[in-house]
């Protein structure tokens, strides 16, 4: 059984843009339509480049879009990162529409995805926190739960790391990882 400390080795917090991330696979704070946005989803598309762009219209003509709660995964255009992972995040919606429960289903996804494409090193926006409106310590809180839930049961991905980009979220994950 991996202890407490192992979890916490294996759990990363940064403060910047995703796009640089240096990692086997990012997580995209998507929509349901696959086809870009503003916030993350807009970085990722512009710095991944038109072959994000293509797989995910693919995605979407084989299979229609992307569910709130799903995963999706392409490879990563010209991004650092071998590959995208993206998720539909729930718009929130006072809390009591299903929103905690799809938010954790993003992550589990997300990190299914990883588990079955043996990406080592995974990297996750806080995704809804931005347009979709999720209140931050909320939503901190369900991603710190669901990623040690998976580390403590799965070998990879190795390392998760937490990228923030707002002082806000970054206090607010350092709270939730302290906890
Ligand atoms: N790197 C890391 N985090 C970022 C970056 C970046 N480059 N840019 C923004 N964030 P949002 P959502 C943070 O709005 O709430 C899009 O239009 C941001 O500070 O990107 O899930 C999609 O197409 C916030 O904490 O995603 C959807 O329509 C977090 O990423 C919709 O927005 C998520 O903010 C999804 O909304």
């Amino acid at each position: 059984m991996p202890t407490d400390a192992d979890l916490t080795a294996r759990i990363r917090l940064v403060q910047g843009d995703i796009t640089r991330q240096t990692v086997a696979a990012i997580v995209n704070a998507a929509n349901s339509s696959l086809l870009g946005g503003g916030g993350v989803d807009g970085a990722i598309h512009r710095a991944g480049g038109p072959q994000v762009l293509e797989e995910c219209r693919q995605i979407r003509a084989r299979q229609g879009g992307c569910k709130t709660g799903a995963a999706v995964i392409t490879t990563g255009g010209r991004l650092p990162a071998g590959h995208v992972i993206h998720t539909v995040g729930p718009v929130w919606n006072g809390g009591h529409k299903g929103e905690p429960e799809l938010l954790a289903s993003c992550y589990r996804n997300s990190l299914h995805l990883a588990t079955e494409h043996n990406l080592e090193t995974l990297a996750f926006p806080g995704i809804s926190t931005g347009i979709y409106g999720y209140p931050k310590p909320e939503a901190a809180a369900i991603a710190v739960r669901e990623v040690r839930q998976w580390l403590g049961a799965h070998a990879v991905p190795a390392t998760v790391t937490f990228v923030v980009f707002d002082d806000e979220n970054r206090r607010v994950y350092e709270q939730a990882l302290a906890e």
